[in-house]
C-alpha cells in the first residue's frame, strides 16, 4: 500500500492555502491517490465563512513532522501556496517533499527530484482548477466553491495588480460550478473577513502591518481590507486609540492606517502620531478632519508609499 500523501500550505494559513489543499487532496484522491490536506495554523475568519458555507471539514491540523527510523518511513507531502522553508512545517527534512504547486517568487532547492508547478497566476487555486481541467475532473460544487473563494480572496475579487485574465477566466468556470454569484458572494466573504467583531483591534491593524523609513522619521502604514468602511469608521475613536498603542509598541513616529473598501472602490485613511497634521495635509485631508476618503486608491505600494515620501521629505 502506498503512504498517504500530505498536502499542506504554508503556516499563518490564508484562504488560498487552505482551500487549494482541500481542493487538491480530493483531486489526488479521484485520481486514485491517497492524500490529505494538513492546515499549519488556525483557520481565519473569511477561510471559516467559506468552509461553513460550502459544508466543508477543515483541514487536520498538524505542526511538526517528526523524525522517522527509517528515510523510507518519512511522509511524502506536496507543499502548496509557499516553497519557502521559512514559511512551511517543523520538521520538513523529516519529509519527502515530491510536489510543489505555488504561484510565489521561487527559493526552492531539493536534495530529489521533484514535480514543480509554479504560475505567475493571481492564486494556486487558480493553478489547482487547471490541474483538474488537464485531468479532465469536474470539480464537485463544494471543490469549486473552494477554489473559487480562494482567486476571490487573493486577488480582492479581480481588483489587485496580481490578477490576471486567466485567473477571471477560471473563476467564471467555478461560479457555474459552485452555484453563487461573484459579485454577492465575494462581498459577503471579504465581510466575513473583515468583521471585526469579537477581534482584538490590534490584531486587526497588525495583520499587514509595515514599518517605513522615510529618512529618520519612521512610520507605520497598515492595510485593512474591507467591505464595510462606514461600519468600522462607527469605532473610529477606538481604532486611533489603538494606533497610538501600536506606534509606542513598535517604536515608530507615526501611523497611516488605509481601511481599504473593495465595493468603494478607494481608502479611507486614518493618521495618528508625530507627522500626522502633514500628512493629512499632504493627502488633501478637509481642514477640521482627521481622516480622508480617497477614491480609487487601493494599493500601498503603488499610491501611498510614494506620496508619503514626496511629503515627508518636505518636512
Ligand atoms: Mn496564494
Amino acid at each position: 500500500m502506498s503512504k498517504q500523501i500530505l498536502i499542506m500550505g504554508h503556516k499563518s494559513p490564508d484562504t488560498d492555502s487552505i482551500c487549494a489543499a482541500l481542493a487538491y487532496a480530493e483531486l489526488k484522491k479521484i485520481s486514485g491517490i491517497s492524500a490529505k490536506a494538513i492546515r499549519l495554523g488556525k483557520i481565519n475568519k473569511e477561510t471559516r465563512f467559506i468552509l461553513d458555507y460550502f459544508k466543508v471539514t477543515e483541514p487536520e491540523f498538524m505542526n511538526e513532522i517528526m523524525g522517522s527510523q527509517s528515510v523510507n518511513e518519512n511522509p511524502d507531502v506536496i507543499l502548496v501556496d509557499h516553497n519557502e522553508r521559512t514559511q512551511t512545517i517543523d520538521g520538513i527534512d523529516n519529509a519527502n517533499i515530491i510536489e510543489v504547486v505555488d504561484h510565489h517568487r521561487v527559493v526552492f532547492s531539493t536534495a530529489n527530484p521533484l514535480y514543480y508547478r509554479a504560475e505567475p497566476v493571481g492564486s494556486t487555486s487558480t493553478i489547482i482548477a487547471k490541474l483538474y481541467k488537464e485531468k479532465n475532473v469536474v470539480p464537485t460544487r463544494e471543490m469549486a466553491g473552494l477554489m473559487l473563494s480562494a482567486i476571490l480572496s487573493d486577488t480582492v475579487i479581480f481588483k489587485s495588480p496580481t490578477c490576471t485574465e486567466e485567473d477571471k477566466i477560471i473563476a467564471k468556470e467555478l461560479e457555474k460550478i459552485a452555484g453563487v454569484s461573484i459579485d454577492v458572494y465575494g462581498k459577503d466573504m471579504i465581510i466575513a473577513g473583515a468583521s471585526i467583531e469579537g477581534e482584538n483591534l490590534i490584531d486587526v491593524v497588525k495583520t499587514d502591518i509595515k514599518l517605513f523609513e522615510f529618512g529618520r522619521k519612521k512610520v507605520l502604514v497598515s492595510q485593512v481590507t474591507t467591505a464595510g468602511v462606514t461600519k468600522l469608521l462607527e469605532n473610529k475613536k477606538e481604532i486611533q486609540e489603538v494606533l497610538g498603542k501600536i506606534i509606542k509598541e513598535e517604536n515608530a513616529d507615526s501611523i497611516v492606517l488605509m481601511l481599504t473598501d473593495i465595493v468603494l472602490s478607494g481608502s479611507e485613511l486614518l493618521f495618528v502620531g508625530k507627522y500626522s497634521i502633514d500628512i493629512a495635509k499632504g493627502f488633501d485631508t478637509p481642514t477640521g478632519q482627521d481622516s480622508v476618503f480617497l477614491p480609487d486608491v487601493l494599493s500601498r505600494k503603488k499610491q501611498i508609499i510614494p506620496k508619503l515620501t514626496e511629503i515627508l521629505s518636505e518636512v
